[in-house]
C-alpha cells in the first residue's frame, strides 16, 4: 500500500479538483522520464503513450458493454448497421491500429492472433516488438467482472527491419517496458520501465490517466492468495501440500484470505496493492498450466520484481524462461518474495 500511502489528501483533492497544475498527467510523467536520458529517441515513450490511447479507447468499450443487448449482440447488427464483434476482437483491433503505423515497431503479437503481426507495407518499421493480451479474462464481461490488457515491450534482435520469430521469442528479463490496464470500478494503467512500477488513473471526465500510485511496492509477504481451487483433484501432492500451507491448514504460518475474481489483472492488481501470491499451478490435465508465458506471465513477471516481488513456474525464475514458440502456457505463481518463497522451496522438494 505504499504507492496509495504516498498521495496525500492535499494532492488527492487536487486530483478531483485540478486547482493545481502539479497534477502529473502519464504523458507529462513520461515525458519527464524520458529526459532523464538525453540519448532517448523518444520511440519507447511513444509506444507507451500510444498504448495509454488505445486502452481509453477499449475502457470505452468495456463500459459499453452491458449495453450490448440494447445496442445489437455477436453475430447482430449494432445502430450503425455495421456487425458487431466479440469484445476481445475489437479490443485487439483498437491495439493493432493504434500501434502499426507510428514507426517505431517491427512486428507484434497478440494472444488473440495465431502468428506474428506485421507492419503494413507503406509504414515505417521501428527496434521494438510489442506483445500484448487485448482482453484478458474476457469471459467475465457479461458478468460486469473487471478485465484488464496486459503488454510487453521487447528490443529488435534480429538483423534486417521486418520483425522475426526470434524478435517475439526473447526471454522476459529482456523486457524494456511492461504494463497493464485494470478495467475495474476505474480504469488503471500500471507500468514499469525497469525504474520502479507507477499507477495512473483514468479520469473519465476529462480523458486522461493522471499518476495517482508512485512508486509501487507490493509487500513483502502478503494478505491475499489468489488460486482456482476448483484443480485441486488434478493438483500433483505437493502443490496441495503448498496450498495447505498458504491457508494455514499445516500450522507452518498464519492462514492467508483466499480471493479469485478469475480474471488475472484484477488478482494481480490487487495483490499488488495488499500484498500476496496469484498462483496458476500445473495439473494433470494442464501440464503446463493455463497462461501464456508472453502475454500475461513475463510482463506481470516484471512488473512485480519491480516493485518488490517475485514470479516463478514453480522451479525457476519466470523471467529466465527461453521461450520457443508464441503461445506457449507456463504453471505461474507470483507476488509477494516470501510468499513465492515458499513456492520455490515446497515444489523443488517434489
Ligand atoms: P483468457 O486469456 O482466455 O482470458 O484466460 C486467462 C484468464 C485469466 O484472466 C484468469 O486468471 C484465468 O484465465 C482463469 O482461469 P480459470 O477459470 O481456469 O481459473
Ligand atoms: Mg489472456
Amino acid at each position: 500500500m505504499e504507492g496509495r500511502a504516498t498521495l496525500s489528501l492535499a494532492a488527492l483533492r487536487n486530483v478531483v479538483n485540478y486547482t493545481d497544475t502539479s497534477v502529473v498527467t502519464i504523458e507529462r510523467y513520461i515525458i519527464e522520464q524520458e529526459r532523464r536520458f538525453p540519448d532517448a529517441t523518444g520511440d519507447l515513450s511513444g509506444i507507451l503513450y500510444d498504448l495509454a490511447l488505445a486502452s481509453k479507447i477499449i475502457a470505452n468499450k468495456v463500459r459499453l458493454a452491458g449495453l450490448v443487448d440494447i445496442l445489437g449482440g455477436h453475430g447482430t447488427e449494432n445502430v450503425q448497421g455495421e456487425a458487431q464483434q466479440k469484445l476481445d476482437v475489437i479490443a485487439n483491433d483498437i491495439i493493432v491500429k493504434a500501434m502499426d503505423h507510428g514507426g517505431r515497431l517491427c512486428t507484434m503479437a497478440s494472444e488473440e492472433q495465431e502468428g506474428l503481426i506485421p507492419i503494413p507495407e507503406q509504414f515505417r518499421r521501428g527496434k521494438y516488438v510489442l506483445l500484448f493480451d487485448p482482453l484478458d479474462g474476457s469471459s467475465n464481461i457479461d458478468v460486469n467482472v473487471p478485465v484488464g490488457t496486459i503488454f510487453s515491450v521487447l528490443r529488435k534482435v534480429t538483423e534486417g527491419e521486418e520483425g522475426q520469430m526470434a524478435d517475439a521469442l526473447q526471454p522476459g528479463m529482456k523486457q524494456v517496458a511492461a504494463g497493464y490496464v485494470n478495467y475495474g470500478s476505474s480504469t488503471m494503467l500500471v507500468y514499469t520501465t525497469g525504474r520502479g512500477v507507477h499507477g495512473f488513473t483514468l479520469d473519465p471526465s476529462i480523458g486522461e490517466f493522471l499518476l495517482s500510485h508512485p512508486n509501487m511496492r507490493i509487500p513483502e509477504q502478503g494478505r491475499y492468495l489468489s488460486v482456482n481451487d476448483a484443480y485441486e483433484q488434478h493438483w500433483e501432492e505437493n502443490v496441495r501440500a503448498l496450498m495447505r500451507r498458504y491457508r494455514g491448514l499445516d500450522g507452518q504460518r498464519k492462514a492467508m484470505n483466499v480471493r479469485y475474481v478469475g480474471s488475472l489483472v484484477a488478482d494481480f492488481h490487487r495483490n499488488l496493492l495488499g500484498g500476496g501470491l496469484f498462483a496458476y499451478p500445473a495439473n494433470t490435465k494442464s501440464p503446463n498450466g493455463k497462461l501464456r508465458l508472453l502475454y500475461e506471465c513475463n510482463p506481470l513477471a516484471f512488473i512485480a520484481e519491480q516493485a518488490g516481488g517475485a514470479a516463478i513456474d514453480g522451479q525457476q525464475r519466470i523471467l529466465d524462461i527461453q521461450p520457443t514458440s508464441l503461445h506457449q502456457r507456463t504453471p505461474y505463481f507470483v507476488g509477494s518474495k516470501a510468499d513465492v518463497e515458499i513456492a520455490s522451496e515446497m515444489l523443488a522438494k517434489g
